[in-house]
């Protein structure tokens, strides 16, 4: 049963990557646990950050008018703005419009009024649309993005509430840490960790260890992750009399012995630049080329770390592709933010097929409301399964002859296996360490 013809693998490989069930392995999603954390429904759809952007390049509203709306006149001054006033042809906008038709909310019934969307919408409870949201995308399990530095949060989880729903895993976020070294230690002291302003006391390092260990165990996290600047200064290969940087000190000292400790994989976003803009508030972010010598120092000192990444920057991407094939401890995942849209995932997906083979991770959807895991993954499926189908019609015309289940294995990889397979070998190496 291999398949023989350019309309039958066309055929085969469509079917596969819609029906193949995805781990999205990086969201600011969470479970309904998690109350006002899950945004979800349309008011949120018009809100996202990506649109707030859009929006501001075409009003005369000031920044200040628009933050101080109240959630609902926001998202009808988006909605007429950049769907009404004119066509929501930009990849955030027309993400809604995807969202909404997938969503059996077809624009072709509902128009443009937007009270129509709501009103739709309106009877439906969270835990109903988390379970249609999650059928229409054919989504497995979420991983969230979850900071033990935010005190609502920390009420969940001390609660034992944050892993009731076991579709939503959790990531242990220390942004925090690593990048608001002081303030941060205030914070620890608050929650009962004993550490001094030096980060390189040892008894400070000590309990920096206890308190990433203490929360990735209550949320029984999947990974560390941090999203850095493109010029964070980790020194791989100082002389040991200069004075090292906090950045520095706490990964070596605390979070990559804790990674290994647990065996959890740490997973590095690099190349972002924060608030470029903050009248702009979550949209003021921009991205920055990044020196990925920071990656590769950590690479080769950690052999045993499996490291999950990924970078903002376009011009970074080649570097990252090549440098991927030369540390089997990296995976590279997903087409991050700026990245997210129909031709950067074109041209990025491409290049890695054609240098990684499946060894990577094509795509995470960073959605931050609910009805997103439609469009993005709707988006990514599609283009992924464009690729593909070059890509196999190459082995096809030299008489490699595929069968679906072949396709089938590569696409799981893709979708789920590789990200799994990072999760495992994290965990071996623990075994390794211990010698157990
Ligand atoms: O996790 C991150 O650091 C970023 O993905 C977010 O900060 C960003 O705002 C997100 O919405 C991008 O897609
Ligand atoms: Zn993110």
């Amino acid at each position: 049963e291999q398949i023989t013809t350019f309309s039958e693998l066309e055929k085969v490989i469509r079917q596969v990557t819609t029906e193949t069930r995805v781990i999205d392995m990086h969201t600011h999603l969470y479970a309904e646990a998690f109350n006002e954390h899950l945004l979800w429904g349309i008011d949120e759809l018009l809100q996202y950050h990506y649109l707030t952007a859009e929006f501001f390049r075409h009003t005369d509203m000031t920044y200040d008018e628009y933050w101080m709306l109240d959630n609902a006149s926001r998202a009808e001054a988006v909605w007429q703005t950049l769907f009404v006033d004119r066509s929501p042809l930009s990849e955030a906008a027309s993400g809604v419009i995807t969202a909404l038709n997938r969503l059996g909310l077809s624009p072709t019934q509902y128009g443009r009024d937007l009270n129509a969307y709501r009103a739709a919408l309106a009877a439906k409870s969270t835990s109903q649309q988390i379970d249609d949201v999650l059928e229409v995308a054919k989504i497995e399990r979420i991983v969230m993005t979850n900071d033990p530095f935010d005190a609502k949060e920390r009420e969940v989880w001390q609660a034992s509430r944050g892993k009731s729903d076991a579709r939503f895993d959790a990531a242990l976020r220390i942004d925090k840490l690593l990048l608001d070294w002081p303030a941060a230690a205030q914070d620890l002291r608050v929650q009962g960790y004993l550490v001094e302003d030096d980060a390189s006391a040892p008894s400070t390092l000590q309990e920096v260890r206890r308190f990433l260990k203490d929360w990735a165990l209550r949320m029984d996290a999947l990974y560390l992750m941090v999203s850095l600047p493109g010029d964070a200064g980790y020194e791989h290969n100082k002389a040991a009399s200069v004075t090292s940087s906090s950045l520095t000190i706490l990964l070596d000292g605390a979070v990559v012995p804790v990674c290994l400790e647990l065996g959890l994989p740490l997973a590095l976003m690099i190349g972002v630049r924060r608030q470029v803009n903050p009248l702009l508030r979550l949209a003021g972010d921009m991205s920055m080329r990044s020196d990925l010598s920071l990656l590769e120092g950590i690479a080769k000192r950690y052999t045993n770390l499996e490291l999950l990444i990924t970078v903002l920057a376009r011009e970074n991407q080649h570097e990252l592709t090549v440098l991927s094939r030369k540390f089997r401890n990296i995976t590279l995942f997903g087409c991050w933010w700026f990245l997210h849209t129909e031709s950067m995932i074109r041209e990025l997906t491409a290049f890695r097929v054609e240098l990684l083979g499946t060894s990577f991770i094509p795509q995470h959807s960073d959605c931050r409301v609910l009805e997103q895991l439609i469009n993005k993954w709707d988006h990514s499926r599609g283009i992924i399964a464009d690729i593909l189908i070059s890509k196999y019609n190459r082995l096809l015309k030299d008489g490699w002859g595929i069968t679906e289940e072949e396709i089938r294995r590569d696409v799981e990889a893709y979708f789920g296996g590789n990200f799994q397979r990072v999760l495992d070998k994290a965990k071996q190496n623990r075994q390794l360490i211990q010698g157990t």
